[in-house]
């Protein structure tokens, strides 16, 4: 087979861990750059479900190929769940991953780790070129961490610690990340649909 497979997602770094987490499929598999600019979607949907076809849809109907596209983000008890879809755009617009990484942290300033709890979400979604779906959703709980750790990753990954670990994804790295975390976890089990799919 050689069939086009397109990661629908401006990040950089989701970009790195998908095309490690999709490489086993028989698929060729393209990233955006690979294709003519066009605007990012505005993600409107209310869920990840929801903002991750959007996404797949969009990208995949504009350029005529199959795409897997992943909403994700960051559910921290102590705030009911917030940021969640809106983890992107947690400090503002146009903000960094640091913005983001304070705010988080300052909000959770007098919060003691017991109430640390947080849970990372992603939803893979596959649109086909026959406009067939397929959704996967992956989770990983932990707690954030008291202050910033490591330089891997992106997002909050300076700030979660993963059960059963004492260090941050930032500073455990992409090998460990890829085993535990909601997007190795959801691309697992997308990249065994895209082994047996056939439109
Ligand atoms: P695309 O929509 O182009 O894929 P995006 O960054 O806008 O890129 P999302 O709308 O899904 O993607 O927002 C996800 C945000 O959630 C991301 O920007 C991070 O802030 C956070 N996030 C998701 N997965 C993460 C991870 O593995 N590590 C750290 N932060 C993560």
């Amino acid at each position: 087979m050689d069939k086009v497979l397109l990661i629908g997602s401006g990040n950089p770094g989701k970009q790195q861990e998908l095309q490690a987490l999709l490489a086993d499929t028989p698929w060729i598999v393209k990233g955006l750059k690979d294709f003519d600019e066009i605007p990012e979607p505005e993600e409107t949907e209310a869920t990840f479900e929801g903002n991750a076809l959007l996404k797949a849809r969009y990208y995949g109907e504009h350029f005529g190929v199959a795409c897997v596209a992943d909403d994700s983000g960051i559910q921290v008890n102590a705030l009911n769940g917030e940021p969640g879809v809106y983890s992107a755009r947690y400090a503002g617009e146009a903000c960094s991953y640091d913005d983001n990484n304070q705010k988080l942290l300052k909000a959770l300033e007098t919060i003691p780790t017991e109430q640390r709890g947080a849970r990372f979400v992603c939803c893979a979604a596959f649109v086909g070129t026959d406009s067939s779906e397929h959704v996967e959703v992956g989770t990983v709980d932990g707690i954030i961490a008291p202050h910033c750790k490591g330089d891997q990753g992106f997002g909050y990954d300076p700030v979660f610690i993963p059960e059963g670990y004492e260090h941050t994804f930032a500073e455990l790295g992409l090998d460990v990340k890829a085993q535990v975390s909601h997007r190795g976890r959801a691309f697992r089990a997308m990249s065994t649909f895209l082994q047996s799919y056939s439109d």
